[in-house]
């Protein structure tokens, strides 16, 4: 394997909207790249970069891959690294993470169904990390796909510095190749042939247009460059070395957004954007600095991406199955790095050994003896490695920022089948989140329910099959129990006498308290006003235990009573029959008298929703939120959508991510966190109690 430095190296991340022919496209890219054999397809499982097991049983991309292609272009060889990413909502937080080790990215959109949801997302991901963006409008061989109004929509959600680089030459089935306007040449191909365009003159019928594409590209480069601007007003024209490394240095800085067409599976148009990728896209040392996070207080410090600094990288992914094992993918920001070095993790203090440094094309992994500044690079079995984490040379540590992932926005419970598998599971689950940002394991302390959150039912689903088959641990999802809490409205005085004087050691305890409400949030208070030891000192703790204790068993239905302060003002004892418990019993009768007068009440959790439609479903959204007992904050339109944000109780919201699904036909998209605690209707209070002591099995408290 040829060592590459960084001058040579391209890192492309490819995103854009489900099913627009990423991984197609990645297919083909790496076929006429000479990296594979024959072209993969996704609908047969044969991909690179849909390697996974899941991936392959759903014809659906996951989690990111990484694969490579040699290109050569001139004089120049490069490596292109591909990372391929998921384009589904719920799996979206892949195509951020791979942002990290990019220095550009390719946004493919379908020529069919042109800008998606999904599309301005990683958009805007892009601009978030302030990347170059090539745009690829791919399978323009099917039916409907449509040059013009895909350009249309591009235009419409990203502006005007969008602009086409070629033509394509027929359309749909009779789609046969790419006019090159940057250079006024054009390609055909034999469809899912070898991906080698044919260089030819640029048919009749599209001389016209493909002079007025020309002639715009030169007119938008020229705009933002006044030397070009310059003599282009001097001379009428540009010439083409000039053209190209104008509208190179506006590609970089990204200020023009090129738009490319291909058909991946037709292996069409393939060879071209091979090409434009290693002409046009930075190399590492292109990309500006990149900033740390100060390990102590102070500003960042910039590094530069370039072999004469010291080694640092960045761990921005990991695969951790009982076959692969534990796979850590990193870039180099700085220096480099040698097969067998001795690597300091600086995120976890400790030190790791590089053995069998490798590159990966999909699920194999190709060993090198050293990797430069800006490349990305495997290496296996780490020990205290995870994503996010930040290695390099002992003497010089630094940490690079992570990302910031949003919260799981559904949560089942979740059972293990059998003794058996009660054993696994926790195992099973961590080894899983290693891989899996998003997946969060935990038991709820009110309900001892075991959680799992996640972005969404489908993406609970992998888990749960990863789980059977890499572990083979069986489970059963339930709908996780809404933790209610109880508090009260109105004050009590009451007295909590406990006396048992029949025979023998007797049992003597008696308080009397007060009770009042506190604000949301204030949880608990106990306050002794006690004067003149009508109650020992020793038993004043008693007192409270026996309260907390209650208070935690709930009075309505079981829940924890919360927000609520307690005083102490009163009470009595007995020389000899006195002691701990007795007090004790004594608070919680106390506290149970007390609750009957406060006017007790249910409170429920209430999640901040944020639902992301396209625009014509928002009437329909906003109908189904008011049935929700929810409550519109505001919204937004932004491009074709409307983002709504409203305030809706958890019990509502439960199965929200498979009826909005439904209601969308799968393309509105929604976040969800806690927001507060909030009283619950008494209609409705009354079914959950009802319900709740069903369940729990008629609480009875007895008197002793
Ligand atoms: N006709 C046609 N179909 C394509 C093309 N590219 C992908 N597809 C099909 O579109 C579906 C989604 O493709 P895939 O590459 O998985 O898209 P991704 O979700 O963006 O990675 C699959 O059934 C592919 O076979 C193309 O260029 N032409
Ligand atoms: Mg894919």
């Amino acid at each position: 394997m040829k060592i590459y430095e960084s001058p040579s190296i391209r890192n492309i991340a490819v995103v854009g909207h489900a099913h627009a022919g990423k991984t197609s496209l990645v297919a083909a890219m790496l076929f006429t790249a000479g990296s594979t054999p024959r072209l993969g397809r996704v609908d047969e499982g044969s991909t690179v970069t849909d390697h996974d097991e899941e991936e392959v049983a759903r014809r659906m991309t996951l989690s990111t891959s990484v694969a490579y292609a040699e290109w050569t272009k001139g004089n120049d060889k490069v490596k292109i690294n591909i990372l391929d990413t998921p384009g589904f909502n719920m799996f979206v937080h892949e195509a951020k993470a791979a942002m990290i080790p990019a220095e550009s990215v390719v946004v493919v959109v379908d020529g069919v169904s042109g800008v998606e949801v999904i599309t301005e997302r990683t958009w805007g991901y892009a601009e978030e990390f302030e990347l170059p963006r090539i745009i690829v409008a791919s399978r323009m061989d099917r039916d409907r796909a449509d040059a013009s109004r895909t350009l249309e929509s591009l235009i419409g959600a990203f502006g005007r510095q969008v602009i086409p680089i070629q033509l394509p030459i027929g359309a749909e089935k009779g789609l046969t190749g790419v006019v090159d306007l940057l250079r006024m040449k054009a390609y055909t191909y034999t469809l899912a042939g070898d991906g080698k365009g044919k260089e030819g003159p640029i048919p009749d019928n599209l001389a016209e247009a493909a002079k007025k594409g020309h002639e715009a590209i030169v007119e938008l480069v020229a705009e933002g460059n006044d030397e070009l601007m310059q003599e282009f007003f001097d001379t009428g024209t540009i010439p083409d070395d000039h053209l190209v490394a104008g509208l190179r240095a506006a590609i970089v800085a990204h200020k023009i957004f090129p738009v490319l067409y291909t058909s991946g599976l037709g292996n069409l148009g393939v060879d071209q954007l091979l090409n434009f990728i290693a002409e046009f896209s930075p190399a590492p040392v292109e990309r500006p600095p990149v900033k740390d996070t100060p390990l102590a207080p102070g500003e960042p410090v910039e590094h530069h991406v370039t072999d004469a600094e010291s080694l640092t990288m960045q761990v921005f992914k990991t695969i951790s199955d009982p076959f692969a094992g534990h796979i850590s993918f990193f870039k180099v920001f700085s220096g480099s790095v040698k097969n067998d070095a001795a690597v300091q993790n600086y995120t976890r203090t400790a030190s790791e050994k590089f053995a069998h440094l490798s590159i990966m094309q999909g699920k194999t992994a190709v060993p090198v003896t050293e990797l430069h500044a800006g490349d990305i690079g495997a290496i296996a079995k780490l020990k205290n490695t995870l994503t996010g984490d930040t290695l390099g040379d002992k003497a010089h540590p630094v940490a690079y920022p992570v990302i910031s992932y949003p919260e799981p926005a559904i949560t089942f419970a979740i059972e293990p089948k059998t003794r058996a598998d009660e054993d696994k599971l926790a195992n099973g689950l961590h080894k899983l989140m290693e891989e899996d940002q998003m997946v969060r394991f935990f038991r709820d302390q009110q309900t001892k329910e075991f959680l799992i959150a996640g972005t969404g039912e489908q993406h609970i689903e992998v888990i749960v099959s990863k789980l059977k088959k890499r572990y083979n641990t069986e489970v059963v999802l339930k709908a996780p129990k809404v933790p209610y809490r109880e508090t009260i409205r109105g004050k009590a005085d009451v007295q909590g006498k406990h006396k048992k004087q029949s025979g023998g050691h007797g049992q003597y305890g008696d308080c009397k308290i007060k009770m009042e409400p506190l604000p949301r949030g204030g949880n608990f208070e106990f306050v002794n006003d006690i004067f003149g030891g009508a109650v020992p000192k020793n038993y004043i703790p008693a007192i409270e235990k026996g309260i907390v204790e209650a208070a935690e068993r709930g009075f309505l239905a079981g829940f924890p009573v919360v927000d609520f302060r307690v005083i102490l003002y009163d009470g009595s004892y007995h020389d000899v029959d006195s002691n701990e418990l007795s007090f004790k019993t004594a608070g919680r009768i106390a506290f149970r008298k007390a609750m009957e007068q406060a006017k007790p009440t249910l409170l429920e959790p209430v999640m901040h929703v944020e639902i992301t439609v396209p625009e014509e479903f928002a009437g329909a959204i906003m109908g189904d939120l008011n049935s929700r007992r929810g409550r519109i904050q505001g919204m937004d339109n932004k491009g074709h959508n409307t983002i709504v944000k409203a305030e809706v109780p958890m019990s509502e919201m439960l199965t929200y991510g498979v009826e909005l699904t439904s209601m969308t036909q799968g393309r509105g998209t929604f976040h969800m966190e806690m927001a507060h605690y909030d009283v619950v209707p008494s209609a409705i209070q009354e079914k959950i109690v009802a319900t709740a002591k069903a369940e729990r099995g008629e609480l009875v408290e007895v008197e002793e």
